[in-house]
C-alpha cells in the first residue's frame, strides 16, 4: 500500500473513532487529539521513547483487548483463545525469526514484567534442575513441605549482581528500593571513574567474589556497546545465568547494527526487551530464552502475570513483522549515526558528555559545566519545546530526583527523518539554551536545585528553529484531523 494511501485510510479511521470517543467522554477525544498535536510540534529526545507506525498502533484499538487468555499458546485456562492463540503465536514466531533466538515470550506487559519472569524463570529452572535431584524428586509436586521450608530459605538468599542505577544501569537490576533489590541479595558493577567506561575485569573481580546466580547486562543510560561475549565468559566462571535486558537497544540488535559479540541472543541465557523504545512496537515486553530456559519463561504466567493483554501482542506481531523488513536495518543504522552526529555536535561547542560520546542511541549530557541540575536543564528545555530527561550521571553529587545529566536519544526524531545536519542543530539549540538559563535561588536565598530564568526570547528563537525542522519532517504525514 503507498504511504498516500495510508494516510489517507489512517485520517479517516482516527478521525471516526475520536468522534465515537467525543460521543462518551469529549475530554478524552481532545486530550488524544492535543497529544499529536504537542508530539508534532515538538523535539522528542527521550531516548526510551519512539513513534509506532499507524498500522502498530490501529492493531491495539481492537475487541482482542476484551479476551481473557491466561495460560500459554494451546493450553489456556480459558475457551474461545483460538484466535489469541494465533496472535501470540505470530508474535513469538516474527520474534525468534527476528533475532534468531530459540524461544520467545510476547506476553509481558512491560520491561519489568518481563525482567520478573526472568528472575522467577532463572529460580524456578535451578529449583527444577539439579535441586529437584537433591530432594530426590521428579517434579516440584513431590516436594515435601519440609522440603519447600528448604528450598524457600535456599532461594530467598539467591544473589544477583546488575549495573548500577547511576551508571546507567536500570532499577530493575537489583537496585535496592526495587522489588529486584529485596528478592535477591544484590551488588552492583559501576564504569571506571575516569573514562565512564564499563571495565571488564571489574564486573570479573566482583562476580568471583559475589558469585552472583544471576549476572545482569544491559543498561537503559549508558552510551556505549557492551561486549556480551564478555559478560558470558564472566558468568560461566562463576556459574552464573546470563541474563541482558536489551530493553533500550532491541532496535539496534534487530537492524542488525550490534552484532557478534554486541549482540546478547547468542550469548546470554535469557533476554529481555520492552518493545516500544527503538524496536518502534506497542507499549509491552518480551522474553527471549534458550532452549535450555524456554519451559520455566513459558510458564511467567502464572508464576508472574495475569491475562495477556492480546491486543498488544496482535501490535508486537505487527511491530515485529516491520523490524524484519530490510528498511528497518537502514532505520536502525541511522538511529546510530544519528547519535553520533548529536554527541560530536554537542563536543564540537564545548559540553561535556558521560564516556565522551556514544556508540549506541544515546547521549549523556552533564550540565553541571553549565552550572546547572540536570533538573533545572530539563524545564528550561521544556520551556523551548525540546523533550528530555533528567538523568544521574556517575557518583552523581545531585543524586536521582535532581540529577546532574540530561539522558537524549535519538529513535524518534530518527522516525521522522531527522539526519546529520538536523542533529548537529538539535545539539546548537540545546547548547543555546543551557548557556542562556541561570540557576535560581531558594525562598531563603540558597541555590535553588529546581528553579532557573531562561533569558528572553531563547525560548521563542528555538521553537522557531525547530519549527522548521519538525515541518520539514512531518509526524504521521498526511493523517489529518479535521
Ligand atoms: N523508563 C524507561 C526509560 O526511560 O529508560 C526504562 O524503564
Amino acid at each position: 500500500m503507498s504511504d498516500a494511501q495510508i494516510s489517507a485510510l489512517t485520517s479517516s479511521a482516527y478521525q471516526q473513532a475520536l468522534e465515537v470517543i467525543a460521543s462518551v467522554e469529549p475530554r478524552i477525544a481532545e486530550a488524544t487529539r492535543q497529544e499529536l498535536t504537542d508530539q508534532r510540534g515538538s523535539l522528542k529526545l527521550i531516548a526510551s521513547e519512539n513513534y509506532a507506525s499507524p498500522a502498530v498502533l490501529l492493531t491495539m484499538g481492537t475487541w482482542f483487548s476484551d479476551k481473557y487468555a491466561e495460560g500459554t499458546v494451546g493450553h489456556r485456562f480459558y475457551a474461545g483463545c483460538q484466535n489469541v492463540d494465533t496472535v501470540e503465536a505470530l508474535a513469538a514466531e516474527h520474534a525468534r525469526e527476528l533475532f534468531g533466538a530459540e524461544y520467545a515470550y510476547a506476553q509481558p506487559h512491560s520491561g519489568i514484567d518481563a525482567n520478573l519472569v526472568a528472575f522467577w524463570s532463572i529460580l524456578a529452572h535451578r529449583v527444577e534442575g539439579p535441586w529437584l535431584e537433591k530432594y530426590g524428586a521428579k517434579n516440584v509436586n513431590d516436594l515435601t513441605a519440609e522440603d519447600w521450608e528448604t528450598l524457600r530459605h535456599e532461594l530467598g538468599n539467591q544473589r544477583l549482581l546488575g549495573m548500577a542505577l547511576d551508571a546507567g544501569g536500570h532499577l530493575t537490576h537489583g537496585f535496592r528500593p526495587n522489588i529486584s533489590g529485596k528478592m535477591f541479595h544484590q551488588q552492583q558493577y559501576g564504569t571506571d571513574p575516569e573514562t565512564g567506561l564499563l571495565d571488564y575485569d571489574v564486573v570479573r573481580a566482583k562476580a568471583k567474589e559475589f558469585k552472583p546466580l544471576v549476572l545482569v547486562a544491559g543498561y537503559s543510560a549508558y552510551p556505549r556497546r557492551v561486549n556480551f561475549a564478555k559478560m558470558r565468559e564472566i558468568a560461566d566462571e562463576v556459574g552464573a545465568t546470563l541474563m541482558v535486558d536489551m530493553a533500550h537497544f532491541a532496535g539496534l540488535v534487530a537492524g542488525k547494527v550490534f552484532t557478534g559479540d554486541e549482540d546478547p541472543v547468542p550469548h546470554a541465557h535469557i533476554v529481555t526487551t520492552t518493545t516500544h523504545k527503538s524496536l518502534r512496537g506497542p507499549r509491552g515486553g518480551m522474553v527471549l530464552a534458550t532452549e535450555e530456559y524456554a519451559p520455566s519463561v513459558d510458564r511467567g504466567c502464572p508464576m508472574v502475570l495475569g491475562g495477556p493483554l492480546s491486543h498488544v501482542m496482535a501490535a508486537k506481531a505487527v511491530a515485529l513483522a516491520e523490524a524484519r523488513q530490510p528498511a528497518f536495518q537502514t532505520y536502525a543504522q541511522q538511529v546510530a549515526d544519528n547519535a553520533k552526529s548529536l554527541a560530536d555536535g554537542f563536543l564540537s561547542r564545548g559540553a561535556t558528555l558521560v564516556t565522551g560520546g556514544t556508540d549506541n542511541h544515546i547521549v549523556l549530557l552533564d550540565v553541571s559545566s553549565f552550572g546547572l541540575t540536570g533538573r533545572q536543564a530539563e524545564s528550561a528545555l521544556l520551556d523551548a519545546g525540546v523533550v528530555t530527561n533528567r538523568n544521574s550521571v556517575p557518583a552523581d553529587p545531585n543524586g536521582a530526583w535532581y540529577t546532574s545529566g540530561v539522558r537524549l536519544g535519538t529513535p524518534a526524531l530518527t522516525t521522522r527523518g531527522f539526519g546529520h545536519d538536523e542533529f548537529d542543530n538539535v545539539a546548537e539549540l540545546i547548547v543555546h539554551v543551557l548557556q542562556n538559563t541561570q540557576p535560581g535561588t531558594t525562598k531563603a536565598g540558597g541555590p535553588s536545585k529546581a528553579s532557573y530564568t531562561l533569558g528572553d526570547g531563547v525560548a521563542d528563537k528555538v521553537k522557531d528553529a525547530s519549527a522548521e525542522m519538525l515541518d520539514k519532517h512531518p509526524l504521521y504525514p498526511g493523517l489529518e484531523l479535521s
